[in-house]
């Protein structure tokens, strides 16, 4: 790393716009409940604000469809109320990055309605369209031009009749694939990016970004996916940090940055990115992007079968996993670290206990590792309160469409529907999306109308009110371990070193910078556990606590003793 960056000490708050506060009582977050709550985020102490799709869009796939690039989605507000939130952000100190949602747009954008309509329309490359396989009827079975499955179940092309070829979706069938080998695409993306930049934003946290190269042959065609499980091939290493990926995001920043004052913040959220990739996409020299949120922590308890073949989560994967990412970013480039956000369970549900005696302890000791991690921390709306995944019951109580057509085709296949079920309870992504708790009363504050999706019930407890003015709770815990990353350098850069690698209850790590070392101690169990192994135990147990979520250990017990989900940060002056 050449010299320091602003983004190094700071921590990214997530808003999901339509779960976080409704302003209007029509049952759906909006702008003007983020402008309402903006104080809630500036006690946090947060730098940044990444804020999921605002744009208009038919919300096929909340918001991550977008039928127009450069306004706002009625239902969220308007570009003049934008422009007073992310006044009253800046007002706070609070930068504000947009969600750049490029690799796809929604069916029912302009430039999609015009490409659908002949084979020579001019914006027909914009997008990709593909004749029938060889000798096969188009919409028949198998007549698809590759294998590729979806993302969000079934094929990744769709049958267009009246033109008479297909369109590529990796994702909902109302989402077609740009076409980034053409120029006028990429130009008219990096257009819409300076916009929203002129217009005072702090940067983009890039949707899918590693999927816009696609591994096109020079006859044109796209090959196809290995199948492994189920009907559809795997597309994945055809399109992810595919052939062209390094030379567009070069060609972004340049086009986009280059010669702009300004504090800025890129990030671009990458499944199945390797470590190698990611040093090449983070390496300052090559001016890419700052960051990327990397997926393997996320999949750790995913079997062969995917996403919905839940596993059973071992500390020692995750630790193994992280740990990884920690020593393969050290020397050139950089992490984002995170646990959750509107694609993945509550944190506390599945790295932590969600049990009543364990919630609260387990959120704080999750903040304590993850914080004091090297990276930059991203907080997802509610984690700050320790909101736990919501009691799913049947079909009906969920509103995503993966989780939909996932449970359509499951149970179409003659999968036990109740089989299915306690995969989507577990691992839908509804369970991020349930509203935000600001108080115990009947909607939890969220809205005066009816939500769009319901509100857990353990709102009663777990809610900001009960929090914001209690030392005690999982709120103010999130506010010192940001406050952490502000004052202490060594959080922000130090080096970073994983202890007790194989075992199985204890996550401990040592950060470190010339003159002072932090040891983080964290029993990530529903049982004590004694860290006497670690190096240099003596003199850690006579350092200082800087942090801690437990009471102090009985004169009596070990002082590396740590109770269940207990963490505590030490803090040494080191002679090197
Ligand atoms: O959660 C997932 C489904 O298993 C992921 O594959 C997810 O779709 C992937 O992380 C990409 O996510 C992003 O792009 C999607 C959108 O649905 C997600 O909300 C977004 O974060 C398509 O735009």
């Amino acid at each position: 790393m050449t010299e320091p960056q602003w983004w190094q000490s700071a921590v990214v708050y997530q808003i999901y716009p339509r779960s976080f506060a409704d302003s209007d009582g029509d049952g759906i977050g909006d702008l003007g409940g983020i402008l309402a709550k903006v104080d809630h985020l500036a006690r946090l102490g947060v730098d940044v604000v990444w804020l999921s799709p605002v744009y208009p869009s038919p919300q096929d796939d909340a918001g991550y469809d977008i039928s127009d690039f450069q306004d706002i989605e009625p239902v969220f507000g308007s570009l003049e109320i934008f422009d007073q939130l992310l006044a009253a952000l800046h007002e706070r100190g609070i930068k504000l990055v947009m969600d750049l949602v490029v690799n796809h747009t929604s069916d029912e954008h302009a430039w999609f309605q015009q490409a659908r309509r002949s084979k020579d329309d001019p914006k027909r490359d914009w997008y990709w369209w593909r004749p029938p396989r060889e000798g096969m009827t188009g919409g028949d079975p198998g007549a698809e031009p590759t294998n590729w499955g979806s993302f969000f179940s079934g094929s990744a092309w769709e049958w267009d009749e009246s033109t008479g070829e297909y369109y590529l979706h990796l994702f909902s069938k109302k989402q077609p694939d740009l076409n980034w080998e053409n120029r006028e695409v990429r130009e008219a993306v990096y257009a819409m990016m300076r916009w929203w930049l002129d217009r005072g934003v702090d940067g983009f946290r890039m949707d899918v970004i590693n999927m816009i190269s696609k591994a096109v042959q020079p006859d044109g065609s796209l090959p196809d996916g290995v199948v492994s499980h189920g009907l559809y091939g795997d597309g994945t290493p055809l399109f992810t940090d595919g052939p062209r990926i390094h030379e567009y995001l070069a060609e972004m920043n340049r086009e986009v940055f280059a010669g702009r004052d300004g504090q800025f913040l890129t990030v671009g959220e990458m499944p199945g990115v390797t470590i190698d990739e990611a040093i090449r996409y983070t390496d300052p020299a090559r001016a890419e992007v700052d960051m990327v949120f990397q997926f393997e922590h996320v999949t750790l308890d995913q079997g062969p079968g995917g996403k919905w073949d839940v596993q059973p989560l071992r500390l020692t994967d995750v630790k193994a996993s992280l740990g990884r990412w920690q020593a393969g970013l050290a020397e050139v480039g950089w992490n984002s670290l995170y646990w959750n956000n509107h694609d993945q369970p509550r944190a506390v549900s599945r790295y932590g206990s969600d049990a009543p005696e364990h919630r609260v302890r387990s959120a704080k000791c999750l903040a304590t590792v993850l914080h004091l991690h090297r990276g930059t921390p991203y907080v997802y709306q509610g984690e700050e309160l320790g909101m736990t995944n919501f009691p799913f019951g049947g079909i009906g109580d969920f509103r995503d469409i993966e989780s939909l057509n996932h449970y359509a085709e499951a149970t179409g296949h003659g999968e036990d529907p109740e089989d299915v079920l306690k995969a989507l309870r577990y691992m839908g992504r509804d369970n991020a999306r349930t509203p935000v708790q600001w108080d115990d009363s009947a909607n939890a504050g969220f809205t005066t109308g009816t939500p769009w999706i319901a509100v857990n019930p353990n709102h009663t407890e777990i809610n900001a009110s009960a929090q914001i003015d209690d030392e005690d709770s999982v709120f103010a815990h999130y506010r010192r371990v940001i406050e952490l990353r502000h004052t202490e350098k060594v959080v922000a850069t130090g080096d970073f070193t994983m202890l007790l690698a194989d075992h199985d209850q204890i996550y401990a790590f040592v950060r470190s910078e010339p003159g002072t070392a932090l040891l983080v101690l964290a029993n990530m169990s529903n049982e004590t556990a004694v860290a006497d192994q670690i190096p240099d135990a003596a003199e850690w147990e006579r350092a200082e606590v800087l942090l801690t979520n437990a009471p102090s250990p009985e004169p009596s017990q070990p002082r590396l003793s740590l109770q269940p989900w207990e963490a505590r940060v030490y803090r040494r002056r080191t002679d090197g």
